[in-house]
């Protein structure tokens, strides 16, 4: 059974509460994968990083129900601090994460990586793009007394070089690396943790890729799907990996994205205009 905007309703994620991080606007996959989970039940906790983006923000997530709407900078303890305060203060408990963020200077994110790489947007990439998960899983799981499922979204770049990309590749194979070491970790205590690699979804963060035009088309000519990446797949991997449809999965890095990634030489249609 579907709902009127086409995410499967049900149960599977009845009882559960869970934190959203990373929704800009509507288009946005965290937003996305929150509307999935509603649909199945979830209670959402909701992120925005700035007063800016709360004016989008807030309504997507009245529009759901959610009660904890708080602004968050990643890179600030006292904003994390007040978050996962505040998570604790309502839920006692939680039991799934949707870490959905990563940021690095437009100009990082085109042409030549070693001469455009500084040290101080490396660090900033790596802080935002990164670090955040290690930090939001850590501040999670001590939320998580009877285990729970957590979720980080990564790319393609990570694996291969894809042109402007740059920067935020080491980042997201930085992050899938931190993604297997948490899932380490936490696998004791009953909490999941994998990654999402989706293939090109119009969002604010794509927009920002030179080049992304050709991104998207050689995606859609390249892949096995031949189509863009349905952002309900992502939503709906999402599900999967956070509910109990997903036990004994950790440490993963799936992929959506219509198959791309299995691709090593792409048809002649693709590459002859
Ligand atoms: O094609 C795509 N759109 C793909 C995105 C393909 C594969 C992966 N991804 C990843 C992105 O790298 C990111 O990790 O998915 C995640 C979500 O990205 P999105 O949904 O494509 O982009 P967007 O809607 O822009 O959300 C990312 C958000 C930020 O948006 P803006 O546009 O303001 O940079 O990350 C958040 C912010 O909401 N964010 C922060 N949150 C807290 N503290 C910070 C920060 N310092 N910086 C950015």
């Amino acid at each position: 059974m579907s709902d009127e905007i086409g995410f499967p309703t049900g149960d599977l994620m009845k009882g559960k509460r869970g934190l959203i991080m990373g929704v800009a606007n509507k288009n946005s996959i965290a937003w996305r994968i929150a509307e999935q989970l509603h649909a199945q039940g979830a209670e959402l906790a909701f992120t925005y990083v700035n007063e800016s983006m709360e004016r989008r923000v807030r309504p997507l997530a009245e529009s759901v129900g959610a009660e904890i709407i708080m602004p968050c900078d990643v890179t600030s303890d006292d904003s994390m601090d007040s978050v996962f305060n505040a998570v604790a203060e309502k839920w006692s408990e939680m039991d799934f994460l949707v870490h959905s963020i990563a940021f690095t200077d437009k100009v990082a994110l085109e042409g030549s990586f070693v001469e455009n790489t500084t040290r101080e947007n490396f660090k900033m990439t790596m802080d935002i793009s990164t670090f955040s998960f290690v930090d939001a899983a850590n501040r999670a799981a001590k939320l998580m007394p009877n285990g729970g499922s957590m979720i980080t979204l990564t790319y393609l770049g990570s694996e291969r070089t894809i042109p402007n990309y740059n920067v935020m590749g080491v980042a997201k194979a930085a992050l899938e690396a931190s993604m297997r070491y948490i899932a380490r970790d936490l696998g004791p205590k009953g909490i999941r943790v994998n990654a999402i690699s989706a293939g090109p979804i119009k969002t604010l963060a794509a927009a920002g890729i030179s080049s992304g035009r050709h991104m998207f088309s050689f995606n859609r000519k390249a892949s096995p799907m031949r189509d863009d990446t349905d952002p309900k797949g992502v939503a709906g991997a999402a599900l999967y990996l956070l509910s109990g449809l997903g036990a004994s999965c950790t440490g993963e890095t799936h992929h959506v994205d219509g198959g791309f990634h299995i691709v090593g030489m792409p048809d002649e249609s693709a590459v002859i205009d």
